[in-house]
């Protein structure tokens, strides 16, 4: 896998060549390639940032040294992207209002580009973008969470782009464009906090998608047993060691009988009693059919 990532501070990744992702870089299994931001500039002020259109506090990273970069890294020449059609979209979403005051009128002309300023889960079945080209992917606290299953599916492709994101966030044209190049985009949130870069989130993403690549850890079936793993997920069962007994507290008996029947029955009521406890929004989405007679009612 190839994975490059965009950021105005790239030494942080240096931690990267660390640990586990560090073998497995070693090994061959991953590249990773960090790019400063501001070596795509030209001002003297290395500048990537500017203040909102429209007012506002804080700035907004610019569209030009984005691009400038993204082209690089994914071998695009810039264009022009079809203002008519672009305005067309925007307009049949969010009214006339919205449309740029720059001259070409919106016409019923059947629009070629989603307006892609709402982030509706299909834009992430990424269109007519290669089924495996590269990925680009944004950190953004105000987009869809990234979940296990997007990890999943982003550990079968071969290329990663990232771009982290500063200050107040970075032009909405950027996305935009690089959807109408074909490629397939994505912006994700890791939760539901605020953090003051992509950076931090960029790793939580990118710790998550490696560690599912085949040969990066060491034992295959302990990825296979985790919480949040499969169509229907329910947090893992409590585990212990030994000794039976420490300081007063015992291990449940049944899990030192050897009965194995037993012992998954036991740890199957113990991952859907904790997880209607603490995340009663997975039960929710349980698909009932996985439920068996046996699965004790919580
Ligand atoms: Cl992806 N970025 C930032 N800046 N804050 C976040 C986030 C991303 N996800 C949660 N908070």
């Amino acid at each position: 896998m190839d994975i490059d990532i965009v950021s105005v501070f790239p030494e942080y990744f240096d931690v990267l060549n660390l640990s586990l992702l560090g073998k497995a870089q070693q090994k061959g299994l991953v590249t990773v390639r960090t790019h400063n931001l501001r070596d795509w500039t030209h001002d003297v002020h290395h500048s990537v940032d500017d203040t909102p259109v429209g007012g506002g506090a804080g700035m907004v990273m610019k569209p030009e040294v984005w691009a400038e970069c993204l082209d690089d890294l994914l071998g695009l020449d810039p264009v022009t992207v079809d203002a008519l059609d672009f305005q067309t979209a925007v307009a049949s979403r969010f009214g006339n209002d919205a449309v740029a005051n720059d001259g070409a009128s919106a016409d019923e002309s059947s629009p070629q580009l989603d307006a892609e300023g709402e982030y509706a889960l299909s834009d992430y079945d990424a269109g007519d973008a290669e089924p495996l080209g590269p990925v680009l992917i944004f950190p953004n606290p105000s987009a869809p969470m990234f979940t296990q299953k997007d990890a999943t599916e982003l550990a079968g492709r071969q290329r990663l782009v990232f771009g982290c994101g500063r200050y107040e966030g970075y032009d909405a044209r950027i996305p935009r464009y690089y959807r109408a190049q074909g490629i397939d985009v994505r912006e994700y949130s890791i939760g539901d906090y605020v953090l003051n870069g992509g950076e931090v989130a960029v790793s939580v993403m990118l710790e998550a998608i490696t560690r599912l690549l085949p040969g990066f850890m060491g034992n295959a079936e302990s990825i296979v047993e985790e919480s949040y793993t499969g169509d229907n997920a329910l947090l893992e069962h409590y585990q212990y060691t030994k000794p039976a007994t420490w300081r007063g507290l015992s291990v449940p008996k049944v899990l030192l009988g050897g009965d194995h029947g037993k012992v998954d029955r036991f740890r199957r009521d113990e991952a859907l009693a904790k997880t209607s406890r603490l995340r009663p929004d997975l039960i929710e989405k349980l698909d009932c059919h996985a439920l068996d007679k046996k699965d004790r009612k919580t």
